[in-house]
């Protein structure tokens, strides 16, 4: 069983952190809407749907992906680089408790998920204006007894890591896939993976989740989904403009978490 995590839209999305791009005004309604179709896809794509608490004073909250990484056997609990989003993981704690031991990133170390992008035995780690080098290495301290290698990785321009680089569901027998914007991470660090490139028109089009073998991505990136689905790839495209104003991508939304107990 294969569940996602996610959060509502919260009525204060409007006084969300922004770092590249300008404010843009949030049709509420309209991001309500576009998540709800995020969540339907993802049930599409075999997930069962569970929602936090809502948390209406934390204007990012339904960001859920920055506050904890998933690994089978463990789960690290990050503490978010934008002090404003702090609080947000103490839902994610009363969440993923039932189902992983916990690990913590603690101060000075700062990590937002949305920097940790996991791989079959790598786990690269942005290092950004939210995730510092003692929160990669910390989090290195918690992964290693399960088998992970963290490598930590410039990132320039974009927010965080998987802005800049995505895994692609796996294919039997073949080298594993990234979608990168190479503008945004040297695609020269990720040895050993085959890549593909967004379009470069599309810069924020390599934030893509894998969910059950296809793709959830933004549809308003067709270009980059047509490269996508030219080398094999189901995708399951999503409305995800009105989120994007407040810098947030399809892997942001959800934490997903495989429960063999349920
Ligand atoms: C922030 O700046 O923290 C939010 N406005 C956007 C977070 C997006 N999260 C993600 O890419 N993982």
């Amino acid at each position: 069983m294969l569940v996602a995590l996610t959060r509502a839209v919260p009525p204060s999305i409007d006084r969300c952190e922004l770092t590249h791009l300008d404010r843009a005004p949030i049709d509420y309604a309209r991001a309500v809407e576009q998540h709800a179709a995020y969540e339907e896809a993802l049930r599409r794509a075999g997930c069962d749907v569970r929602r936090l608490p809502e948390a209406p004073d934390s204007p990012d909250s339904v960001f859920v992906e920055d506050t904890a990484v998933v690994f089978d056997r463990v789960a690290v609990i990050a503490r978010p680089g934008a002090e404003s989003r702090r609080r947000e993981v103490e839902a994610m704690v009363e969440a993923l408790s039932p189902h992983r031991p916990l690990r913590f990133i603690d101060a000075p170390g700062t990590l937002d998920g949305g920097d940790v992008l996991v791989t079959p035995g790598r786990v690269f780690v942005g290092i950004s204006g939210r995730t510092n080098s003692e929160g990669a290495r910390q989090l290195a301290g918690h992964v290693a007894p399960f088998g992970f290698e963290v490598i930590p990785v410039p990132v320039h321009g974009c927010l965080h890591l998987k802005s800049a680089v995505s895994l692609l569901p796996a294919t039997a027998g073949n080298t594993p896939e990234i979608l990168v914007n190479p503008a945004w991470v040297d695609r020269t660090l990720f040895d050993g993976f085959e890549v593909i490139e967004i379009d470069p028109d599309e810069p924020a089009a390599a934030n893509v989740l894998p969910v059950s073998g296809c793709v959830i991505c933004a549809e308003e990136y067709p270009r980059t989904r047509a490269r996508l689905e030219a080398s094999g790839f189901a995708t399951l495209p999503v409305p995800a403009g009105e989120l994007a104003k407040a810098e947030g991508g399809v892997t942001c939304c959800s934490v997903l978490v495989r429960d063999s107990s349920l």
